[in-house]
């Protein structure tokens, strides 16, 4: 599905994060370490290539909500924006350092001029963020962000299964009417 607010084309998509062509960035779910690992992380590193390990080793390790880009080698963008979620009922407050992660993204993508950035549901797989409370805390910061993006005209948000596209895309809905 696809919204505009503010001139900002907001999707949700059922897919793989690391099959995401036409994209200029994609958001890596990361470790602290920016190393291989299971999920996205395992998927991105898979699908770039060795050489982005060897890029991110000295941007490590980064804080939970900070994020850092590099090149995205053999995946079909230009960029890869790494972000480290906060770990369900660990790293606290939660919901703030959640929504900064996707603020720190998109200010990431508008630094480097980028058009288009998709995203997975950060911090709702292996750190265990419940996928409602995930998507209400990402749409809500994306949308809110719509109206002062100058570069970025796509956001996409990049589900692994049915069921939490459905629950994006109610999310989505929601923000984008109060954006
Ligand atoms: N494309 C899109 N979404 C995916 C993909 C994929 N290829 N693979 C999984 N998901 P996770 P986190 C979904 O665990 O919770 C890693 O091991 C998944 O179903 O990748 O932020 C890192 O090394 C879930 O909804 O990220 C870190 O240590 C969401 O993406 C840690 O896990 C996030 O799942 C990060 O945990």
């Amino acid at each position: 599905m696809r919204i505009v607010t503010n001139g900002v084309f907001l999707e949700a998509h059922v897919g793989d994060i690391a099959q995401q062509p036409g994209i200029a960035a994609v958001v890596n779910a990361a470790n602290a370490e920016l190393m291989p690992g299971g999920g996205v992380a395992g998927a991105i590193h898979a699908a770039a290539g060795p050489e982005l390990a060897t890029v991110c080793a000295p941007l490590a390790p980064i804080a939970p909500g900070e994020a850092a880009i590099t090149p995205a080698f053999d995946l079909p963008n230009e960029k890869i924006i790494h972000c480290l979620g906060p770990v369900y009922g660990h790293d606290r407050p939660e919901a703030e350092i959640l929504e900064s992660c996707y603020r720190s993204s998109l200010e990431l993508a508008e630094e480097n001029m980028l058009a288009s950035v998709a995203t997975p549901a950060i911090s709702t797989g292996a750190f265990g963020y419940p996928i409602d409370e995930a998507a209400e805390i990402a749409c809500r910061t994306v949308a809110a962000m719509t109206a002062g993006l100058r570069h970025v005209q796509v956001v996409r948000f990049v589900l692994y299964s049915q069921k939490d596209y459905d629950v994006f895309a109610r999310e989505l809905v929601r923000a984008a009417a109060h954006a």
